[in-house]
C-alpha cells in the first residue's frame, strides 16, 4: 500500500513538472467597481483574448502583458480607481507549485496519509479517500461512479446518509456540486473538508445528518487535472469544441434558460446545445434519482465571499418564488460564519450582485431540478498572492465554509 502511495506521489511530481502554460508578466489589477453599470462596462473586456476575470465581482482582472497599456488607459479614461496587485502571475504559480512539490516529497518520505488540509488533493487522492470512507463506514457512506468524462475519467459521487449510505427517500436531500470550474481548487477542498467532518466526526453532526447528503466533489475531473498539469487558470471542461478551442463552461450548460453563445473560445462558452456535456448529464441524472426529496442545492465555487440565490439568468432579476426564505437562510449562514471569525459573506441575488448568466447549475436546480432551495457559494480566494488560496489557508477557508453548510442544512 505504501509503495502504491509513493508511486502515485512520484508520478504526480513528474506530471507537475510537465510543460505548463506560462503566465510570465501577466498582471492582476484590483479594481473598485462602484455600481452595476460599471461592472457591465468592465465586463465588456470579458471575451477579449488575454483578459481573465478572477472573481465574479470583477474586482480582480488578469491581463496579458501586451494588453496592459490599453487596459490601463481604459481604466483611467473611465475613472476606475485601481491598483496593480500582482506584477507577475507566473511567480505566484511557481510558488504554489514549489510548495506542492516539496510537500509531496516530504510526504513520500514520512509515509503520511492523504487526509490533511495542507495541500490540494488531486482527483485520484480524492477518489481514493472517498472509497476508503465507503469501505470503513458502510453504515453511513456509499460511493458511485455517475459518469465518464470525454477523457474517460470517472465522475464520482459520495452519499452520506445514516441509512447505510443510501438516500432514504424520507429525509431532505442536500446536493452539492464542487469543482464545476476547474481552477477553483479551494471549492473542491472545502467540499472534501465537509465530507471528512460529516463522516469521520459524524457523532458531532447529528443535526446535519437528519438530511441525506449527495455530493459530487470533482464535477469536472478533466478540467481539474488540466489545471494542475497544464494550465493553472483553466475553467471549462476539456471537450474539443473546434480545432482551435477546447472546453465548455459547465456552469452555462444546464438545461434551464440555456442560451446559445457563439464564441467557442470564450471561457464561458455554453456548449452547442443545452446539457451537451457528459459532466452536466451525470449531475442531472443523479438529481433526477432523488426527485421527491430534493431540498437544498449548493454549487460551490470561488471566489468572492458571496452567498448567491437564484435566478441569475435575467436582468432586472427574477427572484425565486421563495426568495424571502433564501435570503433568511443566507443571512443565517452569514452570521454563522461571522460567529467563528468571518469573513463577512455578502448575501444576494446572483444577477443583482454579479451579472446575468444562463444555464447555471443553481438556476437549473431550483427552476427545473425540483429543489426547494439553491445557492451558489463563492468562497474565499487567495488574497493578494494568487488566484486561489495558498495551500496553508485551505483549512481556515474550509472551516468557515463548513459553517455555511451546517447552518443551511440545519435550517431546512
Ligand atoms: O459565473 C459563474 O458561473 C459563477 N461565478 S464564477 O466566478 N465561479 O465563475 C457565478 C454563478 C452564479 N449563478 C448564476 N448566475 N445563476
Ligand atoms: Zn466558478
Amino acid at each position: 500500500m505504501k509503495c502504491t502511495v509513493a508511486f502515485v506521489m512520484l508520478a504526480l511530481a513528474v506530471l507537475a513538472t510537465a510543460e505548463q502554460v506560462s503566465y510570465r508578466n501577466y498582471k492582476v489589477y484590483q479594481i473598485q467597481v462602484a455600481a452595476k453599470e460599471q461592472l457591465a462596462q468592465l465586463k465588456r473586456w470579458e471575451d477579449v483574448d488575454g483578459v481573465d476575470f478572477w472573481d465574479p465581482s470583477g474586482r480582480r482582472v488578469m491581463i496579458h502583458p501586451q494588453l496592459q497599456e490599453k487596459f490601463e488607459n481604459f481604466l483611467k479614461a473611465n475613472h476606475f480607481s485601481h491598483e496593480l496587485i500582482i506584477d507577475d502571475v507566473e511567480t505566484t504559480i511557481e510558488a504554489e507549485r514549489k510548495y506542492d512539490q516539496e510537500y509531496r516529497r516530504a510526504r513520500v518520505v514520512s509515509g503520511r496519509s492523504t487526509v490533511d488540509f495542507e495541500h490540494f488533493w488531486r482527483t485520484q487522492e480524492i477518489y481514493d479517500y472517498m472509497d476508503e470512507l465507503a469501505a470503513e463506514y458502510p453504515s453511513l457512506v456509499s460511493v458511485e461512479v455517475i459518469g465518464q468524462t470525454h477523457e474517460n475519467r470517472e465522475i464520482k459521487s459520495i452519499t452520506i446518509a445514516t441509512t447505510n449510505g443510501q438516500v432514504s427517500g424520507s429525509k431532505p436531500v442536500v446536493f452539492i456540486d464542487g469543482g464545476v470550474h476547474a481552477r477553483e481548487w479551494g471549492a473542491i477542498m472545502s467540499v472534501m473538508y465537509l465530507i471528512h467532518e460529516l463522516v469521520e466526526h459524524s457523532d458531532m453532526y447529528a443535526d446535519m445528518l437528519v438530511n441525506d447528503w449527495v455530493i459530487v466533489p470533482v464535477a469536472n475531473p478533466d478540467g481539474y487535472e488540466f489545471s494542475h498539469t497544464s494550465n493553472r487558470m483553466w475553467r471549462k471542461n476539456r471537450f474539443p469544441v473546434t480545432i482551435l478551442c477546447t472546453g465548455v463552461d459547465l456552469n452555462r450548460n444546464f438545461d434551464y434558460m440555456w442560451n446559445f453563445s457563439a464564441n467557442a473560445c470564450s471561457d464561458t462558452y455554453a456548449g452547442a446545445i443545452a446539457a451537451s456535456e457528459k459532466e452536466t448529464q451525470a449531475l442531472v441524472s443523479l438529481m433526477n434519482r432523488y426527485r421527491n426529496n430534493l431540498t437544498l442545492y449548493l454549487a460551490v465555487h470561488t471566489y468572492g465571499d458571496l452567498i448567491l440565490y437564484p435566478f441569475g439568468y435575467a436582468w432586472p432579476f427574477i427572484p425565486v418564488s421563495n426568495a424571502v426564505e433564501h435570503i433568511a437562510m443566507g443571512q443565517k449562514a452569514r452570521s454563522a460564519v461571522l460567529a467563528v471569525g468571518g469573513p463577512d459573506y455578502t448575501v444576494g441575488n446572483s444577477a443583482e450582485i454579479l451579472y446575468t448568466a444562463y444555464g447555471a447549475s443553481d438556476d437549473y436546480a431550483v427552476g427545473a431540478g425540483g429543489f426547494t432551495y439553491g445557492f451558489t457559494l463563492e468562497l474565499t480566494g487567495g488574497g493578494n498572492q494568487g488566484f486561489d488560496l495558498p495551500a496553508t489557508e485551505i483549512q481556515r477557508v474550509a472551516q468557515a465554509a463548513f459553517q455555511i453548510y451546517k447552518s443551511m442544512a440545519e435550517d431546512i
